[in-house]
């Protein structure tokens, strides 16, 4: 949109605020009762009403409070919602709101919301309002935690409270080659003009890459089993020391972890659960629910490593031709069609889909289907400001944490584009977690 037509963004705002709160909805109701949303299924995992009653917070706390200068609602409950004062694990014992009441506070928040829109005035002067900041944020906020929520669902056990949807017909023609080359050179990284982005992904800066090898796709199912089958959660040459210890620990029958997070091994075969149903793992799919440790070591095997987020971001985003940085891989504005984004299916798609979605290199679904690991840890950038808050990303700089980029199916195209970073543990894959390989195009860096 034009950032600049103040009337056509409150517009799109408030379209985008209605359709993400029927997905926050439609994620906590249907098949749920209200025992399933208080209930914690997991201690990685927020019990549902807790995500649900918080993004209402959240938005009481930038939208109400903050943009609309209206007096809080109900300031005793911040704390609850705090997700710094309160860590997962200790959420289900906290005096949260019952789910009608936690459903009733975030619809009269969002009223409030959309009354005092209108008179909100857009300050290109303001950060925060200019270009509808703060709104989009918002929004975007909603969605990460209904993605999070999905996450939930999928780590739920009993009868599925999530259907598939109508299937797409997505065209699938072969990538014409496993790999791509990347040419060595400067691209833009970052951005300093998106107006929604955040502060993590500011400002743009110039990064000189030598040349390397990328893959063409996401590491499929069939891929990962040949690492599998070929003995490689057996082998501690492939595993960083760290993701040795977490491959020995734990797992069915205490033999350690031996396969993806949801796997299951019935009559000598592999199989997985998937939002409350057992499947036969489809060999095109790309790999999910894998951690960190778990892509080291498979690249590792491969003769690969993990692509760094530059090399991750050169690939989706430079245009060589015109000398600049797209948005999206195929271009500045988001097509559907393009990618597996936006919980239209539920799930990652066969390798070959989605060839309109690649990049000016050919290097296809680098948005949607899974959230792809890089070797990188999360740093600010050279220059990097903390805006709004510091809790958003600056608090978690640091080696623990390392980044995934592009997005999962689960992932709405608002909260998303090229430029965007996303970090979690290592060791977590509840998330819908995969990963592509890289290697160095010289010799010494192969
Ligand atoms: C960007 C996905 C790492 O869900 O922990 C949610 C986003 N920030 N609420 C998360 C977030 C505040 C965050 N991630
Ligand atoms: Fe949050």
């Amino acid at each position: 949109p034009d950032v600049r037509d103040e009337e056509a963004l409150k517009e799109l705002i408030a379209d985008e605020l209605g359709a993400v709160r029927d997905r926050s909805l439609g994620l906590t109701t249907g098949a749920l009762a209200d025992d399933d949303l208080v209930a914690q299924v997991s201690p990685l995992m927020s019990p549902l009403v807790w995500d649900l009653a918080h993004v209402g917070n959240y938005e009481e706390l930038w939208l109400l409070r903050g943009a609309a200068g209206i007096e809080p609602m109900r300031p005793e409950i911040d704390t609850l919602y705090d997700a710094f004062e309160h860590p997962r694990a200790e959420r289900p014992s906290l005096p949260l709101l019952p789910p009608d009441e936690a459903r009733s506070y975030i619809g009269t928040v969002r009223a409030k919301v959309l009354d005092s829109l209108p008179s909100v005035r857009f300050d290109t002067a303001d950060p925060l309002t200019a270009g509808g900041f703060v709104y989009l944020m918002v929004v975007q906020h909603e969605h990460m935690h209904d993605e999070t929520m999905l996450a939930t669902h999928q780590l739920r056990k009993g009868a599925p409270a999530l259907l598939d949807p109508p299937s797409e017909i997505v065209e699938r023609t072969p990538a014409p080659a496993e790999e791509v080359l990347i040419e060595a050179g400067p691209f833009q990284m970052g951005t300093s003009d998106d107006p929604w982005a955040y502060d993590n992904e500011r400002p743009v800066h110039i990064v000189d890459l030598p040349a390397y090898y990328i893959d063409a796709e996401p590491v499929t199912n069939a891929a990962y089993l040949a690492f599998m089958e070929a003995g490689g959660y057996d082998d501690p040459r492939w595993w960083d020391p760290a993701g040795w210890e977490w491959r020995t620990k734990g797992g069915r029958d205490g033999r350690g972890k031996q396969a993806p997070a949801f796997w299951t091994r019935e009559g000598g075969q592999w199989l997985r659960r998937r939002f409350g149903r057992t499947e036969p793992i489809p060999p095109g799919e790309p790999v999910q629910h894998v951690c960190w440790y778990e892509a080291d070591a498979y690249a590792r095997w491969a003769g690969k490593r993990l692509p760094t987020e530059a090399e991750w971001e050169k690939a989706a985003r430079w245009d060589p031709a015109a000398e600049r940085s797209r948005r999206y891989p195929w271009g500045d504005v988001y097509e559907e069609g393009r990618a597996n984004l936006g919980q239209r299916l539920l799930r990652p798609a066969e390798a070959g889909s989605y060839a309109s979605g690649a990049s000016a290199y050919g290097v296809r679904r680098l948005l949607g289907d899974v959230w792809e690991w890089t070797s990188s840890d999360f740093h600010g950038y050279p220059g990097f400001r903390s805006f709004p808050y510091r809790e958003y990303s600056e608090v978690f700089f640091g080696p623990e944490y390392k980044v995934l980029r592009g997005g999962s199916w689960a992932t709405h195209p608002l909260a998303v584009r090229g430029s965007f970073r996303n970090w979690d543990y290592p060791i977590r894959r509840q998330i819908f977690s995969g990963f592509r390989c890289a290697r160095s195009a010289s010799r010494e860096g192969a």
